[in-house]
């Protein structure tokens, strides 16, 4: 600061690569500039910036420390940071696209371990759940996440889901085509223009996000929308991590025989002996194991 004014308050509401849009203490949305290349902004970063004279772009000139970030590895191999302080990760599945619920539970699992809520959105209600569909919600809400079911369409109900939203900055993750544009669309009302305006028509002419953005509900909740992925690899640091986004696996690791069991090839493992017993979901214990793998090689 050679200026002597403090450097201001800000929020980042958009970033592609130095460039973004922050949004000031005032409320009002400004393009910005990063200063130097050692400051790497994510949607979600608070922030210090000034308006440089005779420039339309304001000048970020720090990144305030992160609560907690959601990471993953990118097909490089390389950590790449997704959004910042979130206090709510909404993982939306729908009848259509088919379901990946190996990719839902990753981003289950990335949620609890950043420590932020972790919520499964079933969106579309107005179209028919097929059998598997039903039984991974019942599944999800046996195991103690909240599920919530919505329609984005016109006249559609999203209720539950914005009585879960208030108060915090929530993101939505998931398959394209979910509907989580969709869904802002419903709940925001003035962003449906902004969310087509950042949308790319791709070949098959659909709208699809390719960019995180993050809209403000009348009463300042915060909601992101993000790009739809077919894969998601979290960045987790010890692989011993992993069952700490299986509840169902943490509930029972105490009766194994190693105060250090993975659950894999163990003797006397009670995670395997539930899952033999039918006491544990295979599709889930199959799924703690590709988790896993893929942290361990750090690819899918
Ligand atoms: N029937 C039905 N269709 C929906 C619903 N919500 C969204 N759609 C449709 O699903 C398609 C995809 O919706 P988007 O909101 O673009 O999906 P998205 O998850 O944002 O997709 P990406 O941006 O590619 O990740 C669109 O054709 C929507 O009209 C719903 O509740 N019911
Ligand atoms: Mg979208
Ligand atoms: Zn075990």
């Amino acid at each position: 600061m050679t200026d002597g004014n403090p450097d201001s308050d800000g929020l980042v509401v958009a970033a592609f690569g130095n460039r973004g849009r922050l949004e000031t203490a005032e409320g009002e949305t400004l393009p910005y500039l990063l200063k130097g290349r050692r400051l790497k902004a994510v949607c979600g970063d608070r922030v210090q910036w000034k308006q440089p004279p005779q420039s339309h772009e304001a000048l970020i000139t720090d990144i305030l420390s992160r609560e907690n970030a959601l990471q993953r590895f990118d097909p490089k191999g390389r950590v790449e940071i997704i959004a910042a302080n979130l206090t709510q990760l909404m993982v939306v599945l729908a009848p259509t696209p088919e379901p990946d619920l190996f990719l839902a539970d990753r981003f289950l699992c990335a949620a609890t371990l950043m420590d932020c809520n972790p919520v499964v959105v079933c969106n579309k209600t107005d179209l028919q759940h097929n059998d598997a569909l039903r039984a991974a919600l019942d599944e999800y809400r046996q195991l103690g996440y909240v599920v919530v079911q919505t329609c984005a369409e016109p006249g559609g109900n999203v209720a539950d889901l914005t009585s879960l939203l208030t108060g915090h900055t929530s993101m939505l993750v998931g398959q394209s085509g979910v509907g989580k544009s969709s869904l802002i669309n419903a709940l925001v009302g003035d962003a449906a223009a902004a969310v087509g305006a950042l949308s790319d028509a791709s070949a098959e002419g659909k709208h699809t996000t390719s960019a995180t953005i993050m809209h403000r509900l009348a009463d300042g909740t915060r909601l992101i929308d993000s790009p739809g992925v077919r894969e998601f690899v979290p960045n987790i640091s010890a692989s011993s991590e992993v069952q700490l986004g299986f509840p169902e696996i943490v509930a029972l690791a105490d009766r194994c025989r190693f105060a250090n069991c993975q659950h894999l090839r163990e003797p006397d493992c009670a995670v395997k002996q539930a899952t033999a017993d039918g006491d544990l979901s295979p599709r889930r214990y199959a799924s703690y194991k590709r988790m896993k793998n893929i942290t361990a090689s750090g690819s899918v």
